[in-house]
């Protein structure tokens, strides 16, 4: 494992980290916009007083914090592959780059004793899983693995109630910030309730040490709603999101392609107001996330 310069000297001098996954650099946004997203988020990260580590494997070694010109090789990469915590082993035996998805990243930051991710999305129980078996690994990395992990909720490419009951039986804990209901991505709600809600990074903060003090064992999910500003209208979006899934159903797109077809597939339909929703979502997962971060530090 590498770790840049900054991460080390945060380590060794006590400042609060918050992981970034990289696939969303990879293969969940067009260059140079991932380019972009991932300088402002570690920016809104620094703003708000702690430092960022971004996750990636960089021809076979993991790399815990990119410098800049890492993190542009990455976003240009055009043979990149997608890494899940399943995949890691043989991916760098391959000596492969690849972006980290969601289960990949927690297990990196869990190891290298890094407790806060923040992230846009997490995969989940997919449309017609009930034939096609289509559960993101996330779901279960997230039943195991206890890092806290700061999204927007899930999209509407999803399942989302099958979504919430998987994370039910997996013991995950989803605490909506600010808002009685649980997030769909683009849309701040999804119509189903969040579990528990509480307004402030000091609050989240409380509930994770506690949730690691009691033992618990699994990761946090944090559901962070989309400012409504940047907030598209669910007829607009879900509209694009189901001409999108029949499309990935025609061609029959399946396993790890899905997401990203459905994500690039969205992006057009929408004309880009897809993808400056999800760099706004970020940066305002990004900002909570340095805050819990930093509230987090202060009570252990
Ligand atoms: N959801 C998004 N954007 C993303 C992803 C999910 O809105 O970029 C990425 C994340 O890296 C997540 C992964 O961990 O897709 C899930 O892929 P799958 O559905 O194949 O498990
Ligand atoms: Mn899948």
């Amino acid at each position: 494992m590498h770790f840049s310069d900054e991460v080390r000297t945060a380590f060794d001098q006590g400042k609060a980290v918050v992981a970034l996954e990289s696939t969303i650099i990879t293969h969940g946004m067009p260059y140079p916009q991932n380019l972009e997203m991932a300088r402002k988020v570690e920016a809104a990260i620094r703003e708000n007083g702690a430092v960022p580590a971004t996750i990636a494997v960089l021809k076979g070694k993991i790399h815990v914090g990119l410098d800049d010109a890492q993190l542009e090789q990455l976003a240009q990469a055009t043979d990149a592959v997608k890494t899940s915590g399943r995949d890691l082993a043989a991916d760098m035996v391959q000596g492969l780059t690849a972006g980290t998805t969601v289960s990949a990243t927690m297990r990196i930051a869990s190891l290298a004793g890094i407790e806060i991710f923040a992230t846009g999305g997490v995969g989940g129980v997919h449309r017609g899983a009930e034939t096609s078996f289509d559960i993101s690994a996330d779901l279960n990395e997230l039943g195991q693995t206890g890092t806290t992990v700061v999204c927007a909720g899930v999209k509407s490419i999803l399942d989302i109630p099958k979504t919430l009951e998987y994370l039910e039986t997996q013991r995950v804990p989803i605490i909506a910030c600010g808002s009685d209901d649980f997030p769909a991505f683009f849309t701040r709600s999804s119509g189903c309730k969040a579990d528990h809600r509480l307004d402030s990074p000091e609050e989240l903060a409380r509930a994770m040490a506690l949730h690691l003090a009691l033992g618990s064992g699994t990761g946090m999910l944090i559901a962070n709603p989309i400012p409504q500003e940047d907030a598209l209208s669910p007829e607009f979006i879900n509209g694009t999101i189901e001409a999108a899934v029949h499309e990935a159903e025609q061609q029959g797109i399946a396993g790890k392609d899905v997401t990203p077809f459905l994500l690039a597939r969205i992006n057009e339909l929408s004309e880009g107001r897809s993808l400056k929703a999800n760099i706004a979502l970020v940066l305002n997962n990004a900002r909570l996330a340095a805050r819990m971060a930093v509230a987090y530090k202060a009570l252990v």
